[in-house]
């Protein structure tokens, strides 16, 4: 049996078995807080009231049905603040569908013992990938060859020369599942690999460096999987950029809010740093003209894990969240600060 033939047999399977498990006598009332893809709003209609995104679409109507609310689902984009919270005293729980969760006051869920739970390793391969792609992109110029022959100037003359990846020094800013994902990829090009994180990983044989300006001095590209959220907002800066210089390439498939986005536009329009592949926003799904005027840069819009196969196992994870806990079950995958 071929790759696709048997992954579609996967997931077709997952989808059978959420529709199975969405049997639920009593159901519980849910909110969503983002725009679900139907294979998920499908198990959890047939096992849950759901109200959709009412604390944006009818927040009056939310106000009355709020008292009933024990589960929030949302993306790994959505906002759960500590205002959403207070304002459903019945909440048990927040499953969201993708590994970060930085939109989520974790605090102010656990103070209320409401318990915040995520999905990840299924997303692992995809966002690796991605970042390889990424990388790809910008040091051969894929998107800008494309757009030389569909408009016909290859009849002119061949392309610019472009940048060779194999061989180049690689720096990984964050190198929890994901970063590990990459680095794995990245030997088989074969790239030397370096990491910056909170902590040194002594079982891992890549030379480790405390910050990321020094990693971006040693670097050739400049990978950033790390989580969002406070401790690593614009973490990538002005220094960090110029550090990297202007051979240097900066990937982000972590956060938007992990990078300074005007330093960056600036370090681009200057060849402070040679190029950039972003697939993640300060302000999505809004851009930046000023970014999106660049030539140095590829855009893709957060679809590091938009893919068939992988949305799916991610809908089932985020639903087994639900299940399990309203079943009295051991949580499946809890964030870390919940368990
Ligand atoms: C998705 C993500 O954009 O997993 C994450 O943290 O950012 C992405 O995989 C999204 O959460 C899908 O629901």
């Amino acid at each position: 049996m071929g790759l696709e033939a048997k992954s579609g047999v996967r997931y077709r399977t997952v989808i059978t078995q959420l529709r199975g498990r969405a049997a639920v006598a009593n159901k519980p009332d849910l909110l969503t807080v983002a725009r679900l893809a139907p294979f998920l709003m499908e198990p959890l209609q047939q096992a849950f009231t759901v109200h959709e995104r009412l604390h944006e679409e009818d927040p009056a109507a939310l106000e009355r049905i709020a008292p009933k609310i024990r589960a929030i689902c949302g993306s790994g984009e959505s906002k759960v603040g500590a205002d959403l919270i207070a304002r459903l005293p019945a909440l048990e729980i927040i499953s969201i569908m993708g590994v970060g969760y930085d939109g989520v006051d974790v605090a102010a869920a656990k103070a209320r013992s409401v318990v915040v739970t995520h999905t990840p390793d299924v997303l692992n391969d995809d966002v690796a990938d991605l970042a390889l792609a990424l990388m790809l992109n910008v040091a051969r110029r894929i998107p800008q060859a494309d757009q030389y022959l569909r408009q016909g100037r290859w009849t002119s003359g061949p392309m610019p020369l472009a940048r060779k990846m194999s061989g180049a020094r690689l720096g990984i800013v964050g190198m929890g599942r994901i970063g590990q994902a990459i680095a794995e990829r990245a030997k088989a090009f074969g790239m030397s690999i370096a990491y910056t994180a909170r902590s040194a990983k002594p079982a891992l044989p890549y030379a480790f460096h405390p910050t990321p300006r020094e990693l971006a001095a040693a670097s050739d590209f400049l990978v950033v999987i790390t989580p969002g959220g406070a401790a690593t907002r614009k973490l990538i800066d002005a220094e960090v950029l110029r550090a990297l210089g202007p051979e240097g390439y900066l990937v982000n498939v972590a956060r938007g809010s992990v990078v300074d986005e005007a330093a960056l536009i600036e370090a681009l329009r200057e060849g402070v740093i040679a190029g950039a592949a972003l697939d993640v926003f300060e302000n999505e799904p809004n851009v930046p003209e000023a970014l999106r005027a660049l030539d140095n840069a590829v855009l893709v819009p957060h679809i590091g894990s938009a893919t068939t196969q992988t949305r799916h196992a991610m809908a089932a994870r985020a639903f087994a969240n639900l299940e399990a806990h309203f079943a009295g079950k051991p949580l499946p995958s809890a964030v870390p600060e919940c368990r």
